[in-house]
């Protein structure tokens, strides 16, 4: 009872994170968690999933008229991507921030995209844009059961 209200209050929010089909192979799916661990989100979803391209256009379906939305459908599904769903207060804006801007030249050192990719179709990462949408994508990419509710010890440790 007691978390829940706590959650309501502060509005916890959730976002989809995935790590991509380049991340995966280039060997950063282990560095790019500890991202959002090390930051104090609580992770509450997590799998290796290979993504069927109905599925990746459902994700992207709001990029569906962009001359590049082929060649994103075909990235996303061209090996097993890492489906994540973290938890916490403002993470939708502040996972945005630690993956950085879109094109990985323009995203700032310091952030996943500014450390780890050099090309926009190959930016290692997703991350949500919006709690609508950071909903969304949870409920697009994980299936009931999938996604699990616990308190961590930390949570004195993180927040006053
Ligand atoms: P975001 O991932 O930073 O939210 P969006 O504009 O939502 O960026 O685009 C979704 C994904 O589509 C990008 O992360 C990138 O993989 C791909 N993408 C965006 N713009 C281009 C482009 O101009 N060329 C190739 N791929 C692109
Ligand atoms: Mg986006």
């Amino acid at each position: 009872f007691l978390p829940h209200l706590v959650a309501a209050l502060e509005e916890v929010e959730e976002t989809y994170i995935m790590v991509k089909p380049d991340g995966v192979q280039r060997g950063l799916v282990g560095e790019i968690i500890s991202r959002f661990e090390k930051k104090g989100f609580k992770l509450t979803g997590l799998k290796l999933f290979k993504c069927p391209k109905e599925l990746a256009e459902e994700h992207y379906k709001d990029l569906k008229a962009k001359p590049f939305f082929p060649v994103l459908i075909e990235y996303i599904t061209s090996g097993p991507v890492v489906c994540m769903a973290w938890e916490g207060v403002g993470v939708v804006a502040s996972a945005r921030k630690l993956i950085g801007s879109t094109n990985p030249l323009q995203a700032e050192p310091g952030t996943i995209r500014g450390d780890l990719a050099v090309q926009t179709g190959r930016n290692v990462v997703h991350g949500s844009d919006s709690p609508e949408n950071g909903k969304r994508e949870i409920a697009l990419w994980f299936k009931e059961g999938e996604i699990v509710q616990w308190t961590s010890a930390l949570v004195s440790w993180l927040r006053e």
